[in-house]
């Protein structure tokens, strides 16, 4: 039996990545840090919260993350524990890079102490190609960051490569395109589509304030893309691999595709700020832009290219950008009217 070390257990990712481990009969161990909200709500709603051993720590604190070295016989490390969220990265810039640049060091340190060769995934993100001057992304496409987050990843991203051919550390990683699922935070933009439409449908809001609508990203579902983590680790030779649907979409795609799910009719007005949906039903107005979810620089288009992980690792996402979206919006259209009949 294998052991796994997953850091960010409690994130959409960790929960999915736990489950497809649990799958595969390994031991989990799952790095969670104290919160004043218990938050085991993604474990508990995958079934598995029983089935992982939780150790408390932080990836700011190494004596802590130490203990757990030394506690358990660890095999594999995922790595998924982040300040995740690009927004906010911009108020909290150095607690950002303290997490997710010298978190990652911090954890390749102990690896590089310890007697036992365990291997690390590192999850970075498409974030780090920033403003792209090519129409698809791949694993030698130049890094142009736009926030304090895409620069801490980069840095995340460049130690681990760094440590893998420093001191031959088996070190991987999945510089993963966005993706999303019922289990994603609400503070992200998909989620807060799907759960901003259900919401209006309850009568709970009359309207929705999204930020820049016009932004295009590559989404995939997160099921699909924790697999890849594991089937890059599987690899005899530790290397990094593009994870993505190979497709772009905008914002504004997203929502045309999910109001469907929830029987409404919507038309456009305006441009840029002024863009607003109106539901045709009735003329009210249920999307606004509010400029204040716009950042200080933004990521404009994104689009990955996939083949050196289609080809090296065999991997293929099998829910693509319809499906995404009939899968949140379903979820929370069912999560929402239990919530009416309670
Ligand atoms: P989430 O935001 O859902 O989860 C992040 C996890 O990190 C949470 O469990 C959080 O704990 C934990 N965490 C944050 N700070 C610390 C800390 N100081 N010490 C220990 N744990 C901490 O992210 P996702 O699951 O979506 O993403 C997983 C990883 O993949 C992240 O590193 C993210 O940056 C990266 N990524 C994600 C992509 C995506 O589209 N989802 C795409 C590319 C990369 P808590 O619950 O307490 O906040
Ligand atoms: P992103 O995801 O920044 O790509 O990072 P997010 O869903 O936050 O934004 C995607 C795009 O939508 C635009 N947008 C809004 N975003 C949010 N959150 N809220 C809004 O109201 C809104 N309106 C428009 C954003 O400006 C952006 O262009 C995610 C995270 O999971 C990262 O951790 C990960 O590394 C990347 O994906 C790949």
């Amino acid at each position: 039996m294998k052991t796994a070390l997953i850091t960010g257990i409690s994130g959409q990712d960790g929960a999915y990545l736990a489950k497809f481990l649990l799958e595969k009969k390994y031991k989990i161990i799952g790095l969670d840090r104290r919160s004043s909200r218990s938050d085991s709500w993604r474990l508990n709603y995958l079934g598995i919260n029983n089935k992982i051993i939780l150790e408390y720590s932080d990836l700011t604190e190494i004596s802590s993350m130490q203990r757990i070295f030394y506690k358990y016989n660890i095999d594999e490390v995922y790595n998924l524990a982040a300040q995740s969220f690009v927004a906010s990265s911009f108020n909290t810039p150095i607690s950002t890079c303290d997490v997710n640049a010298l978190g990652v060091l911090r954890i390749l340190e102990i690896i590089r102490n310890s007697k036992k060769k365990i291997k690390f995934y590192q999850a970075s993100t498409s974030e780090m190609f920033g403003k792209v001057l090519k129409s698809s992304q791949n694993e030698i496409t130049s890094f142009n960051p736009q926030s304090p987050y895409a620069i801490s990843k980069i840095f995340g991203h460049y130690i681990t490569q760094n440590y893998r051919k420093s001191y031959k550390i088996f070190a991987c990683s999945g510089i993963l395109f966005n993706h999303e699922s019922p289990l994603r935070g609400e503070e992200f933009v998909t989620r807060k589509i799907t759960v901003g439409l259900a919401k209006i449908i309850n009568k709970e809001i009359d309207c929705l304030y999204l930020g820049n609508i016009d932004s295009k990203r590559d989404w995939g579902y997160a099921e699909d893309y924790v697999k890849a983590m594991w089937f890059m680790m599987q690899k005899k030779v530790a290397n990094d691999y593009v994870i993505a649907t190979n497709q772009s979409y905008s914002v504004k795609d997203f929502i045309n595709e999910a109001v469907k799910y929830y029987g409404l009719e919507i038309f456009w007005k305006g441009k840029g700020l002024t863009q607003k949906a109106i539901n045709k039903k009735n003329n009210k107005i249920i999307i606004k832009i509010d400029p204040k979810f716009y950042r200080p620089l933004e990521v404009n288009y994104l689009r990955g290219d996939a083949r050196k992980a289609e080809k090296i690792l065999k991997w293929k996402p099998k829910i693509n950008f319809r499906k995404l979206v009939e899968i949140m919006s379903k979820a929370d259209i069912k999560r929402h009217l239990k919530v009416e009949n309670n």
